[in-house]
């Protein structure tokens, strides 16, 4: 999982294995019972704890947008997709969850 990407698969995204990391240690951080799914109420206090202003509306609107099968919790699945997808975006919600 290192080195450089091939002329040929330019056209793929390419995850690094810290990228993988990051993202696995987000999720952990943010699982505080470790259950393997990351409630909203964890989520809200991961994300308070590290940013005092943002609002409930904020906090509800990215937990929409990473709980893709709208079970009202995220799986680590769900976690890793979302940032692949949106990778800037995600990578800053997971940043402010590691403390
Ligand atoms: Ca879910």
């Amino acid at each position: 999982m290192s080195g450089k990407v091939p002329a040929d698969k330019k056209e793929d995204v390419y995850y690094s294995r810290g990228w993988i990391e990051d993202c696995f240690d987000g999720f952990m951080k943010a699982d505080t019972n470790k259950s393997w799914i990351i409630t909203f109420d964890e989520f809200k206090t991961g994300l308070k704890k590290k940013n005092k202003d943002i609002t409930d509306k904020e906090i509800e609107e990215i937990f929409k947008f990473l709980d893709y099968d709208k079970s009202k919790g995220v799986t680590l699945n769900e976690w890793i997709l979302a940032a692949m997808e949106y990778d800037a975006q995600v990578k800053n919600y997971q940043n402010a969850l590691v403390i």
